[in-house]
This record gives structure tokens, sequence and C-alpha cells, in this order.
């Protein structure tokens, strides 16, 4: 099965990269892609906020990449997969398959600003023995470079958030968000942790207080950004099968438009 009006080609393309490595919460995110897709299904195609069709949209699914092994391993993976690709979309699985896309596009572009959307700083040096799990993300792709935006991050541990105070962090959806980021290379990742569990419970690690898909989407229509990749993960269809999906393919949905409005 394909995303919704996912076409033969185009520069931007869907993969699914069902995998799960360390886990620190709940299993069940290989099964995010697929079950992101099918919910792709229930919405329309029209994004009325945007005046963008997706059936207008160049952009492909080229299903899923299947991964096993340590996150490490992943990394490298991810990144020669990517590295076909002109625009990745990439649906998770874990938050480790954005080190490798990251990785990847630095390597293209020089540079990459990272808009980084999570309840948890994903800080961490190392996490069950791997420095490439989920918890540890955001400091593996700060390393390679990224310059990384945080939004909605509430969780962490001490060292992490003394960490953490080197960075921008627009921690609550009440404060105005930054929009305009010219020209640069914009990736943009996004935990479906970050939102409340009222609103994503289908998530390896539900942390409370969340922003509201509301406040992400409008943030998003207002967004003025040269988006060259983006992914969703660590949705878990083990944990809630319905709620979450949906909202994660609306988010692939208008974050598609997006791009595909600017190109
Ligand atoms: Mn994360």
């Amino acid at each position: 099965m394909e995303f919704a009006e996912a076409k033969e080609h185009g520069d931007i393309t869907i993969v699914g990269i069902p995998y799960e490595g360390i886990l620190s919460g709940l299993p069940g995110m290989r099964e995010g892609p697929h079950f992101i897709r099918k919910a792709s299904y229930l919405l329309e195609s029209y994004v009325p906020a945007l005046d963008i069709d997706l059936s207008d949209a160049a952009f492909s699914d080229m299903g899923n990449v299947e991964l096993f092994g340590a996150p490490e391993k992943i990394t490298e993976e991810v990144s020669e997969v990517v590295a076909g690709i002109k625009y990745p979309v990439i649906l998770g699985g874990d938050h480790t398959v954005t080190i490798g896309v990251v990785k990847d596009l630095i390597q293209r572009y020089g540079r990459l600003k990272v808009l980084y959307f999570d309840a948890h700083w994903d800080l961490r040096e190392s996490y069950g023995e791997s420095t490439h799990s989920h918890a540890c993300t955001a400091a593996r792709i700060v390393d390679l470079g990224a310059e990384v935006i945080f939004f909605g991050i509430r969780s962490g541990s001490k060292e992490e958030w003394e960490r953490g105070k080197g960075f921008e962090l627009y921690p609550d959806e009440g404060m105005p968000w930054p929009t305009r980021f010219g020209d640069e290379p914009v990736y943009i990742t996004v935990d479906m942790d970050v939102f409340d569990p009222a609103f994503a419970p289908g998530v390896g690690t539900p942390e409370p207080a969340g922003i509201t898909p509301k406040a992400f989407l409008n943030w998003l229509y207002e967004l003025d950004a040269n988006i060259v990749g983006f992914d969703v993960v660590e949705t878990n269809p083990m944990v809630e099968d319905t709620i979450t999906p949906v909202l994660a393919a609306r988010i692939v949905r208008d974050l598609i438009a997006k791009m595909a409005a600017r190109r």
C-alpha cells in the first residue's frame, strides 16, 4: 500500500523505515509506516489552508526499507537509502533513523537547520549501550554539525536539561515559534510524542502536557522555509492504532503539500 495520491515518480519521495532499535518504552513502532499509509486514505487530498491538492503534487512512495541490527549500522544504511532521494520523507520507525538522514543531507548541502519536535531532548551521549539509540538522536545530529532548534521538549535527564541550555527551545505552543528561514536548507523531524498524549496516545514513550496538533499545523501553514526533507517517527500502532496514525498521516500530507507549494 502506498500513501494516498502517491505518483510513479516525483522529487519528493516517501520511504518507510520500520526500524525498532533499543526500546525504552512499549514495542510496536515497526508497524508505524503501514498504519500511517493506511490512515492517509481517511483524509481528503485537498489542503484548504495551503490551497494545494495532493493529487497535483509530484511525490512518490518507494515503500519500506527493512533494516536490522545495531543503531550505528542502521545510521549508515539509512544514509545510503536517502542518498538516492532528492527530497526524502521518512516514516518511522524509531527516532534513530533521523541520524542517518541528517548525515546524508549535511554532506549534500554543507549545512542543515533541523527543527526538532519531540517531548524528549534526545541529548544522551549513550543509551542501552548504544551511542545511536533514539534517546541520543539530537546529540548525534549536533555532532554531525546540524543547527538544531527544539520545539515541545518537556522531558529529559538533569544532564540533558543542562546541555539543552545551549540551544534554542520553544517548549510551549503559547510562545511565538519562528517561521521565517529564508532559503537555507531546513529539515523537520517530528517525534509523535511531542503532542499531548490525548491527541497522540499511540507512541512508545508518552509524556503528558504536550502541544496540540492545531498549534503545530497552524505554525506549519505559516512556515516560510526551504524544506529539503522531513520525518515523522515513533508512531506505535500497537499502543493505539487510529488517532495517532491519522495525525501522523495528516502531518505527512500537509508537509508534502507545503514542500510542493514552494517548488
Ligand atoms: Mn525522540
